[in-house]
């Protein structure tokens, strides 16, 4: 893996670009991640780096080009309903009954690290608003 000072120096060294991620090979089982949902479109695993008690990262299957909700077109709405969808069965399976935050970061100024879409669910502690 890479060793990064913090996520937004991570968030402000790539290029954004449409290049495979480190996600593909997640998707791929190359390399090991926790695995918390799976169906035909979408993956969710356990972030590497929590920011809350739950932290899961869900990704779809094949990025076809959403590098980033910024590069969202009409094809990909399917996939982003599924990919809310997911959040809202996974933070069921997780017994966040009293809540949660779902977040997704947009490009540097987003603190986005990697060039594949993908929505954080958080929970199992107190949010707080304005985020960081
Ligand atoms: P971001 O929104 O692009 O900053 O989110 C990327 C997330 O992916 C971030 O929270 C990382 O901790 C997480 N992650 C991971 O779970 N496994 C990895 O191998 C890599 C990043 I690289």
């Amino acid at each position: 893996g890479r060793s990064m000072a913090s996520e937004k120096d991570a968030a402000l060294a790539p290029v954004p670009n449409d290049n495979p991620t480190i996600f593909d090979k997640i998707i791929k089982k190359e390399i090991p991640s926790t695995v918390v949902y799976e169906d035909e479109k979408v993956l969710a695993f356990r972030d590497i780096n929590p920011q809350a008690p739950t932290h899961i990262v869900i990704i779809p299957k094949v990025k076809d080009g959403l590098t980033g909700l910024s590069k969202a077109e009409e094809r990909h709405v399917e996939i982003l309903g599924c990919l809310l969808y997911a959040a809202k069965v996974i933070a069921k399976q997780e017994g966040l009954e009293d809540g949660y935050r779902i977040v997704i970061n947009d490009g540097p100024s987003g603190c986005q690290s990697v060039y594949h879409i993908h929505v954080h669910l958080l929970g199992g502690r107190q949010m707080n608003w304005p985020p960081g």
